[in-house]
């Protein structure tokens, strides 16, 4: 199969389908790649490590599109991508479909078969092509945030960590998963107050197994999430729908009622956000102001650490990779059902019911 690799346009992405060493396997698969000039100079890969893993170099993105069979990379087509996609291609990569019927629409009328890295399922019932990139953003966030609460970004003037003699930032966080989860290890390692607040007793169980007595656990009824919210210095917004929109489980009255210069990172973002006032930001413009409260919500925040988060994505696509290419997407999708949960889009209609319900289309 012929596999494309373009290089990603999205503002400030940096990350990349294949690394050289993925393409190497892909390649010894018998498979054939063409990777765009330059795709991975954001995670420190020229083109002749492409070359010595057995690709072949493009410097035209349109030729790139026009001929391959198999396109993976890491973010939704922008515009400019998607008019290059055609029917009996298929899509491989993060879609975020939910909160985007443009996207939706410009996929369907192109005939491609578009299969999302975020809704491909696991035995245990994860998500185990989003987990790498969550547990990146889930670690980010409390840098994001820390930056976001100093003065000239519009904070409080909080340390996260406080210093002895002066109490900690109070940090929440909304979601008890792989983002909320990876969130709390890290605010906690910095010497934050954290509470996490989630719908489900089991998951705030082994939360508190795993953190002790340090991590404060919180059942989510909305009296719950409104006090926890009011009194946090950094909210981070960590909640998922699989496929889904995100639950707006901060409303704009309760973010008026925050405290002045108090920041809330939302991680739900790429599927709409959690927050009410929430708008998708870019790493070039990253933050805004709402009523004395900063929001943080770029929604491709692991493509700042491009190398960490290609390698960590790529260590969890490659063997799906490897069986759409191999088999064929058809195969691929009846020998593996959690693969399967990945088809979005085909032959112009939506397949994954997620997706429909949130596109308010019939799957
Ligand atoms: C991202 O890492 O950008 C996703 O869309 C999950």
């Amino acid at each position: 199969m012929l596999i494309g690799v373009p290089r990603e346009i999205k503002v400030h992405e940096y990350r990349v389908g294949l690394t050289p060493a993925s393409v190497r396997e892909v390649v010894a698969h018998g498979h054939e790649v063409i990777v765009e000039r330059d795709a991975g100079r954001g995670i420190g890969a020229g083109d002749d490590d492409y070359r010595r893993a057995g690709a072949r170099i493009e410097d035209d993105a349109a030729a790139l599109y026009a001929a391959a069979e198999l396109i993976v990379k890491v973010k939704e087509p922008q515009p400019a991508e998607r008019v290059r996609l055609g029917a009996g291609q298929v899509l491989f990569a993060y879609l975020h479909l939910a909160p985007d019927p443009q996207q939706a629409s410009d996929l369907l009328a192109s005939g491609v078969t578009a299969i999302a890295y975020e809704t491909v399922s696991d035995v245990d019932g994860g998500l185990p092509l989003l987990a790498p990139m969550s547990e990146v953003a889930g670690r980010m966030s409390v840098q994001a945030g820390a930056h976001c609460l100093e003065k000239e970004a519009g904070g409080r003037g909080l340390l996260l960590g406080g210093v002895p003699g002066v109490e900690p930032a109070r940090v929440v966080i909304l979601g008890g998963g792989v983002v909320g989860s990876n969130a709390a290890l890290i605010a906690l390692g910095i010497g934050a107050a954290v509470t996490i607040v989630d719908r489900s007793v089991a998951v705030l169980r082994r939360l508190g197994d795993r953190f002790g007595p340090q991590l404060h656990t919180l059942h989510a009824s909305t009296d719950a999430i409104e006090a926890a919210v009011l009194d946090a210095d950094l909210v981070i917004g960590a909640v998922l729908v699989p496929g889904g929109a995100a639950p707006k489980l901060v409303t704009r009255d309760m973010v008026r009622r925050m405290r002045p210069g108090a920041v809330v990172v939302d991680v739900a973002i790429d599927q709409g956000g959690c927050f009410e006032t929430s708008r998708p930001t870019t790493h070039a413009d990253p933050i805004f102001i709402v009523d004395e409260i900063v929001h943080y919500c770029v929604a491709n925040m692991p493509g700042a650490v491009a190398r960490t988060s290609t390698l960590a994505l790529n260590a969890a696509t490659l063997p799906c990779v490897l069986a759409l290419a191999d088999k064929g997407w058809r195969q691929a999708l009846r020998d593996d059902p959690h693969l399967a949960r990945g088809l979005n889009i085909c032959a112009g209609r939506v397949m994954h019911p997620g997706v429909a319900e949130a596109l308010g289309v019939e799957p």
